[in-house]
């Protein structure tokens, strides 16, 4: 693949994902997530050529604070999906160095069912980059996964930083999770999140919790009141489950189905995924144009230089902007 032939294999690569085959979606995502310029523009290539085999799948975003209940939610949820004959792919959204390879571990041994189903394909977040860049490459595997027939897309993001935006940019549904516990709860809530969610669902509501968790749904239920609904053709759900039991897993899916129900019943969701597909093409030329600041080492010195003499009042940042643009060749 690493060779420059590789361009000419591209029918082929899409006819083997198409086909299922697990080894090659595998490599097709690592040349995705490769930065050389010959990959990048095969990746296109490969996209485009799977374009019209994509966008079939139900694309679930789930964030919430570490510790939550995440990874458990999602293997338990996924597999039973899988036992309802869904092909399930789980990927990831976490620029941050937290994502060490010893998490990704720990994914897999919290998601140990999922791990072990043929029917499952598991994608921990591309190793580094900007969050844009983290964020690109996720949506393009999911395209993948996609095209490889899996018919539900699970993207986790840890409740942290603007990854959550991007997740919910990049997904048709946005599930978050909480903790049992009202009060001190509440006075942590993000509200930027919240205002994202199209479910806010609270986990480990078993054993001595449950009283705690029906509490704090109520809670949320009301601080939702004062809050303008994302989408005119949904109001959101507070719910409880355990991901531990299995106690309200079946009723969260349910959820899941009847917005997708209601919003291509309006239009919603091919609006919504129209919109998100240009705010994807920006996304990516931003990223594209600016990756000469970010990786040329004259350019980072110069900018640097630059930045200092504005920030000196030696330099008006109108004449910075020349001065950058000149170098870039524009
Ligand atoms: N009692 C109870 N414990 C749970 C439940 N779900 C998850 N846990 C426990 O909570 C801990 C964290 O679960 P994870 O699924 O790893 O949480 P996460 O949100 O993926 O965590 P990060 O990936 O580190 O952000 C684990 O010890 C789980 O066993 C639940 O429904 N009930
Ligand atoms: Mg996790």
């Amino acid at each position: 693949m690493a060779s420059p032939g590789a361009v000419l294999d591209i029918d082929r690569l899409a006819r083997d994902i198409r086909a299922g085959d697990r080894a090659v979606l595998s490599r097709a995502i690592t040349l995705i997530e490769s930065k050389r310029a010959d990959h990048r523009r095969a990746a296109a290539a490969l996209t485009q050529t799977l374009l019209a085999a994509t966008g079939k799948a139900v694309r679930v975003g789930i964030t919430g604070a570490p510790g939550v209940g995440k990874s458990t939610t999602i293997d338990v949820l996924g597999t039973m999906l899988t036992a309802q004959g869904r092909k399930v792919a789980v990927l990831a959204v976490d620029p941050s160095s937290r994502r060490t390879g010893g998490s990704i571990l720990a994914d897999k041994t919290r998601m140990a069912h999922l791990a072990n189903d043929a029917n499952a394909f598991i994608r921990p977040s591309p190793a580094s980059g900007t969050l844009g860049g983290v964020a690109a490459k996720t949506r393009e595997t999911m395209l993948l996964c996609e095209a490889a027939g899996y018919d539900v897309v699970l993207v986790e993001t840890v409740g942290v930083g603007q990854s959550e935006i991007a997740v919910a940019d990049m997904t048709d549904f946005f599930l978050v999770l909480m903790l049992p516990g009202a009060g001190d709860e509440l006075q942590g809530l993000k509200k930027g999140v919240v205002e994202l969610a199209d479910m806010i669902a609270i986990n480990k509501a078993d054993g001595d919790n449950i009283a705690r968790a029906k509490a704090a749904a109520a809670e949320y239920r009301a601080a939702l009141h004062i809050l303008t609904p994302r989408s005119p053709n949904w109001s959101v759900p507070v719910v409880t489950y355990s991901a531990l039991t299995g106690d309200g897993i079946a009723a969260l899916w349910a959820h899941v189905l009847d917005h997708r129900a209601r919003l291509v019943a309006s239009g919603e969701l091919a609006a919504r995924r129209g919109e998100q597909q240009v705010k994807w093409m920006w996304t990516m030329l931003e990223e594209r144009l600016f990756a000469p600041l970010r990786s040329d080492r004259a350019i980072k010195a110069a900018l640097s230089r630059i930045e200092a003499e504005v920030a000196a009042g030696r330099l008006s940042p109108n004449a910075a902007v020349e001065q950058i643009a000149d170098m870039l060749g524009r």
